[in-house]
C-alpha cells in the first residue's frame, strides 16, 4: 500500500524526527516519518528536501494539529508531493480530502474509537491507534485494550503504537488485529537521530517506571521522563494558585532544552514506558533489523505454544 518493506513507521517525534533519521529508517525498509512540530513551513520544507536528497523510498510528514503553522504545513505536504502524512493531537478531517486528492496517503494517530470512526467516514487510507503508553501527547485508553476496539469498528488498516520498543511488541500487535506498528522511543537511540546525546543516555538507562503523564489539568496529557522539570511542573499543576498561562510559561521551551541542549535540570524528554526496553544506541536498520527478526521468531514459534 505505501511501497515500504517492513511495517514499521517511525513515529514523528517533536524536536525528535528530523530527516536524516527519517531517511535512515526509510532506507532500511520502514516508513520514516519527519516532524513538523511546531515549525513553520520554511524549516519542513528544507526538512522535506534534505530527505529527499538522502533517500528515494517513501517517507512521511507528521503534522501536529495543535502547531501554530497547520495550515501552512498542509499546502505544503501537497506542494511538495509528500507521499504519506501522519497527524496528532486533533481530528484532521477536514484536511482529508485535499490530501487524498493530491495523492497522499493520510494516516491520522487515533486516541480512541470514536476519532478513528471520525476520520475513517472523512477518508483516511490507515490509522495509527496509540496507546497511552507512548511518549509525548497520549489519549486515555492503553495498546492492549484500543488496538483490538479500532481494528474491530474500522474497514481500513490499523497500525498500533505505544509500547512497541521490540519484535515482542510487534508480535503481539500484530495478534491484536494491527497491520504495522510504529515506534518512537526505540528509534530515538538510533544512530542517525539528531537529539543530545543525554537524550539517548537517559532513556537507555530509564527503567520501567522512569516516566510520568503531566498536563492532564490543561487538557494535553503529556508523557516524558522523570526529571527535576517533569517534577516541578506537576508540582505547579497541583497548586490551585497556579494558571494555565503560567503553566505554559513554565513549559515553553523545555522540548528544545531537552533535545538540543542535554539540559538535565530544566529540558523535557519526552519518552514512552518502553524507555525501559531500550538497551542501546545502534544504527536505525539495526533496528528495524532487530524487530522483523525478533517479531517472525516468534511468529514462527507460535505452533509450539498449542498443545495437541
Ligand atoms: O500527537 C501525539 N503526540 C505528541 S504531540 C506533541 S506536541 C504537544 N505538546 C504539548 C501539548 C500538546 C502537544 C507531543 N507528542 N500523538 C498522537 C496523538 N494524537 N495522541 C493523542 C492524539 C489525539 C488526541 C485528540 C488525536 C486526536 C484527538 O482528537 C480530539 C478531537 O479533536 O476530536
Amino acid at each position: 500500500m505505501l511501497g515500504i518493506e517492513y511495517p514499521i513507521f517511525q513515529g514523528g517525534m517533536a524536536w525528535v524526527s528530523e530527516a536524516k533519521l527519517a531517511a535512515a529508517v526509510s532506507n532500511a525498509g520502514g516508513l520514516g516519518i519527519i516532524s513538523a512540530m511546531n515549525a513553520n513551513a520554511d524549516y519542513v520544507r528544507k526538512q522535506i528536501r534534505d530527505c529527499k536528497q538522502m533517500t528515494d523510498k517513501p517517507f512521511g510528514v507528521n503534522i501536529m494539529l495543535l502547531s501554530p503553522f497547520v495550515e501552512e504545513i498542509v499546502q505544503l505536504v501537497c506542494e511538495e508531493k509528500v507521499k504519506v502524512v501522519t497527524t496528532g493531537a486533533g481530528n484532521p478531517a477536514k484536511y482529508i480530502p485535499m490530501w487524498r486528492e493530491a495523492g497522499i496517503a493520510v494516516i491520522p494517530v487515533v486516541p480512541s474509537v470514536a476519532i478513528a470512526e471520525r476520520v475513517e467516514r472523512a477518508g483516511a487510507t490507515a490509522v495509527i491507534a496509540e496507546g497511552g503508553e507512548s511518549g509525548g501527547h497520549i489519549g486515555e485508553l492503553n495498546t492492549m485494550a484500543l488496538v483490538p476496539q479500532v481494528v474491530d469498528a474500522l474497514s481500513i488498516p490499523v497500525i498500533a503504537a505505544g509500547g512497541i520498543a521490540d519484535g515482542r511488541g510487534m508480535a503481539a500487535a500484530l495478534m491484536l488485529g494491527a497491520d504495522g506498528v510504529q515506534c518512537g522511543t526505540r528509534f530515538l537511540c538510533a544512530t542517525e537521530c539528531q537529539v543530545h546525546e543525554v537524550y539517548k543516555q537517559k532513556v537507555v538507562s530509564a527503567g520501567d517506571t522512569d516516566t510520568m503523564v503531566t498536563g492532564r489539568s490543561g487538557g494535553h496529557p503529556v508523557r516524558a521522563l522523570k526529571t527535576p522539570f517533569t517534577r516541578k511542573f506537576a508540582k505547579l499543576e497541583a497548586d490551585p494558585s497556579t494558571t494555565q498561562e503560567d503553566l505554559n510559561n513554565f513549559g515553553t521551551g523545555a522540548l528544545r532544552r531537552g533535545s538540543q541542549e542535554g539540559d538535565e535540570a530544566m529540558g523535557c524528554f519526552m519518552a514512552g514506558q518502553s524507555a525501559g526496553l531500550v538497551k542501546r544506541i545502534e544504527p536505525a536498520a539495526d533496528i528495524i533489523k532487530d524487530y522483523m527478526e525478533g517479531c517472525c521468531k516468534l511468529l514462527q514459534n507460535s505452533p509450539l505454544l498449542i498443545q495437541d
